[in-house]
């Protein structure tokens, strides 16, 4: 009825909201949604609740409610792990060779075109509330978004300055609370209410120095840690790793080191209670995307509107002795995929194709069933076929890129390609070995069969298909940027 409704409106005002046009993945959908993203920042893949692999006493009941009642899917991926580049990626639909921003130092480019303006065009209301991130020190707001509530940089844990609109003002309370509570309010009061909506719900949690709020301080304190078997520092999880690989145990990024004073700090600081926090930050969002879901039930929002989660990148808790992500192993560059739409999705349903981060934007727009704008050349496909259990054409690999950082010196530029079974990993710029790992019988990529001659025509097949398809795309152009801000290049020795 809603929906109805929405159709009613939408010809009143003269929108196009019928007038609807095969997109390139898939048939439109039956029904148009009103579409929440709720990101996050720095949520690796498996930390939920329901998720094989996580921390057992780990509670996530809206994921879990998200995976149980919708879509979960298994299989999602960022095509750079890195907060500002895959940010883009995800609001563009394109590569970061494509769309320019390749650190989290600079703002966007001026021509950049984000997916919500083709939302504006076509009629609906659209809300920007919480991370933006790219660029340090702008939080005005940009285009694509009729409502706009953000912060510079990475923001604050508690009590956060956020620019509503052009005006800042200071608010009390933790950061995702506080979102959350700007971004129901939108959807209850400001938002015009005969208009299809997109809103954008970026928490900065659980990103480091992973901050729950304070009910949730301790909730974890002393529960047991599953250590990942390749965090230890062995001849036997290091012998077939490139040497970059051992050498990051000693950077910022690195667990033998973690952090870096100006002095260094020593000791190094408690890997436990990091765990603990990264979880309890985890737990906190979970809270808030309770609120956000129970608002769309209580309002009888839930047949018109469809509710995404994901989050930016992954991050290593302990594998191969790193922390922090950029890497291309598993736990940095696959993401908690999450989505609800009452029927529309079966509950239950779970997708193992391979999605990515530039899949998001076709996907809104057809979730939306808002035409394909002319000119528009995404990298990615809308998924929402594969959503609601349609058989189409799929990718069977996946790309990763990621540009070495003046800043963060540790991580090398590299291009991977991951397909079901294998991944292949070229590192750029450094002397070292590339790696190449069997995922299906090592998941925990701890043995690099780069060098076994048996795998070598499996390599080079993979290395042709990779650098073919990136210089197909213009993705072979490593740029060199004006070294900016602070470099945390301090190395502790092991
Ligand atoms: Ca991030």
């Amino acid at each position: 009825m809603i929906f109805q409704r929405m159709i009613g409106v939408g010809l009143a005002f003269g929108l196009c909201w019928t007038c609807v046009v095969p997109l390139a993945a898939g048939q439109p959908s039956a029904d148009a949604r009103n579409v929440i993203l709720v990101l996050s920042d720095d949520h690796r893949y498996d930390f939920m609740g329901f998720h094989r692999g996580a921390p057992e006493w780990l509670e996530t009941p809206s994921m879990d409610y998200m995976a149980t009642q919708g879509a979960h899917v298994a299989r999602a991926f960022v095509t750079t792990s890195l907060c500002s580049p895959v940010r883009a990626s995800i609001l563009t639909g394109q590569y970061m060779h494509r769309h320019g921003i390749v650190d989290n130092q600079r703002p966007e480019p001026p021509d950049i075109v984000f997916f919500p303006q083709h939302l504006q065009q076509a009629g609906a209301a659209t809300a920007l509330v919480g991370k933006w991130h790219m660029g340090h020190d702008d939080d005005q707001p940009r285009r694509g978004f009729d409502h706009w509530v953000s912060f510079p940089g990475q923001g604050e844990y508690f009590d956060p300055v956020l620019n509503v609109n052009g005006q800042r003002r200071k608010f009390e309370g933790y950061d995702a609370d506080v979102l959350t509570t700007e971004a129901l309010r939108w959807l209850d009061q400001d938002r015009p209410k005969d208009r299809p909506f997109y809103l954008h719900l970026a928490f900065k949690a659980p990103h480091y120095p992973f901050e729950p709020a304070a009910r949730h301080k301790g909730r974890y304190a002393g529960k047991p840690i599953p250590y990942p078997d390749t965090m230890a520092r062995t001849e036997q999880n290091y012998r077939t790793q490139p040497r970059w690989v051992r050498e990051r145990r000693y950077s910022i990024h690195g667990i033998d080191h973690m952090e870096t004073g100006r002095f260094d700090n020593d000791p190094v600081p408690c890997f436990d209670s990091w765990y603990y926090g990264y979880c309890e930050s985890i737990h906190s969002i979970d809270e808030n995307l309770g609120r956000v879901l129970r608002y769309v039930k209580d309002q009888g929002l839930a047949d018109s509107t469809m509710v995404i989660y994901m989050s930016d990148g992954g991050f290593h808790m302990g594998e191969h002795g790193f922390y922090d992500k950029r890497a291309a192993f598993e736990p940095s560059i696959r993401i908690p995929l999450l989505v609800w739409a009452p029927g529309m999705i079966e509950p239950g349903t779970r997708i193992d194709q391979m999605v990515q981060n530039i899949d998001i934007a076709p996907t809104v727009l057809q979730a939306m069933n808002v035409p394909k704008p002319d000119g528009v050349d995404w990298a990615g496909e809308s998924f929402l076929p594969l959503l609601q259990g349609q058989d189409i054409p799929w990718r069977d690999y996946v790309l990763y890129e990621y540009h070495w950082e003046w800043n963060f010196p540790a991580t090398p530029t590299m291009l991977a390609i991951r397909t079901e079974q294998y991944k292949y990993v070229y590192y750029h710029g450094v002397w070292d070995i590339d790696s190449f790992h069997d995922l299906k019988h090592d998941p925990a990529e701890r043995h690099n069969l780069i060098e076994v001659p048996s795998y070598q025509e499996k390599i080079r097949s993979l290395r042709e298909t990779m650098f073919a398809d990136f210089e197909r795309r213009g993705g072979l152009n490593a740029p060199i940027r004006f070294p900016t801000g602070e470099r945390l290049g301090q190395r502790k020795l092991p």
